[in-house]
């Protein structure tokens, strides 16, 4: 018989910010908490997406600064508060989310004796992990763990190659009673007979932005159209820079990030994704969800998420497959057809349910 994992004590750890890996914690840890177990969300600041009426406890991991420091010390801090936390509100597990520190310093806080459970997100294993400067204490930090689980096969793989360890494949969820269609609020970001492309990140480098606006423009020679990116990050300013050489900036428009993302994707008639690396895809899910096709770059994970019959994958830097592609599904026979099935699709392979179920089972095991 299995083990009874109602009313746990869970501690799960995150960064709090726009990334992908943070959110997916965020939202792990509200539906868990949600179902009966008492969570505790340990950060450096409260996580951005976490409802106010959410009954998960933020634990606040402070960076004291002592001038003999050359900086906070964040690995340190989070391991000191691990420790003397998980005593006194008697955590049954600790879940990590992006290994790069904190595996390592749940590792330091624990040793190998408490149930340890971490979930690689993408570039903790890509790029970071493979970093001789954190490469060593991470692989034994992984290795000493119950269980590892990483967001896609693709990212599993990798892991392997990198850190001699065999993750659990567990998918991100994305909750389709929030993420719906809005075809009602498009007329607030796009002029009437516009069709409305939208894109969601953090602008890094890795996103490749401008090669979306790039596509853009050559979409934009032959429809009327609007490319909507949501989302702030270092790449801005390029982005701005290559809409204006372009001749595009009037129908770019830029959103700041919101919380709420999904009253803007919700409105969205295709969500685009450039990126020269991705292991999942968050936003792409979420854009699937509210019944918007996607097409994105054939690269990592996304490969896993986005199959045909919900949209299409173009070689990464194929800035003209990328706007053919658009141009196809926009005017697709099967446009109405493809929408809903994007939706079922998210709706019976990513529901937060089914999800849930698979952590808590990683949980069970981990624990027994
Ligand atoms: O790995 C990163 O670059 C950061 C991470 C994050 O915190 O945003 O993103 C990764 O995790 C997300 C959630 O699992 C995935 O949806 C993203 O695809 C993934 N990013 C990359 O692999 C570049």
């Amino acid at each position: 018989m299995g083990l009874d994992v109602r009313g746990l004590h869970l501690g799960l750890v995150a960064y709090p910010g726009l990334g992908g890996s943070g959110i997916v914690a965020t939202e792990l840890a509200d539906r868990l908490a949600r179902a009966g177990h008492r969570v505790y969300l340990f950060a450096t600041e409260r996580p951005f997406r976490l409802p106010k009426e959410s009954p998960v406890a933020f634990v606040p991991v402070d960076l004291p600064f002592y001038p003999v420091f050359p900086g906070p010390l964040y690995t340190l801090s989070l391991a000191g508060v691990l420790e003397r936390e998980a005593q006194r509100l008697g955590l049954d597990l600790v879940h990590t989310h992006y290994a790069i520190p904190h595996a390592a310093a749940a590792y330091l806080a624990f040793g190998e004796g408490f149930p340890l459970v971490h979930t690689l997100h993408g570039t903790d294993v890509s790029v970071l992990g493979m970093d001789p400067a954190f490469h060593g204490p991470t692989r034994r930090a992984l290795m000493a763990a119950r269980a590892t689980t990483a967001v896609s096969r693709a990212l599993a793989l990798e892991a392997e190659r990198a850190f001699g360890i065999r993750p659990r494949v567990i998918h991100n969820a994305v909750d389709p009673e929030r993420f719906r269609p809005r075809p009602e609020r498009k007329r607030l970001y796009a002029e009437e007979g516009e069709w409305l492309l939208v894109h969601a990140s953090n602008f890094r480098p890795i996103k490749r932005v401008p090669d979306l606006v790039r596509a853009f423009a050559k979409v934009r020679r032959r429809v009327r159209a609007r490319l909507l990116l949501l989302g702030k990050g270092p790449e801005e300013a390029e982005v701005r820079r290559v809409a204006e050489e372009l001749g595009v900036s009037p129908y770019v428009a830029f959103h700041p990030p919101t919380p709420h993302p999904e009253a803007v994707l919700g409105a969205a008639d295709l969500f685009l994704l450039a990126s020269e690396e991705e292991s999942f895809g968050q936003a792409a899910l979420e854009a699937l969800a509210c019944g918007v096709p996607v097409v994105a770059t054939a690269v990592g994970g996304v490969t896993e998420l986005v199959r045909p019959e919900v949209g299409r994958l173009v070689e990464l830097g194929d800035l003209e497959g990328l706007a053919e592609a658009v141009l196809e599904l926009l005017y697709s026979p099967e446009r109405e057809r493809m929408r809903r099935r994007a939706r079922e699709y998210a709706m019976a392979e990513y529901h937060p349910d089914k999800i849930t179920a698979q952590y808590l089972q990683v949980y069970e095991e981990a624990l027994g």
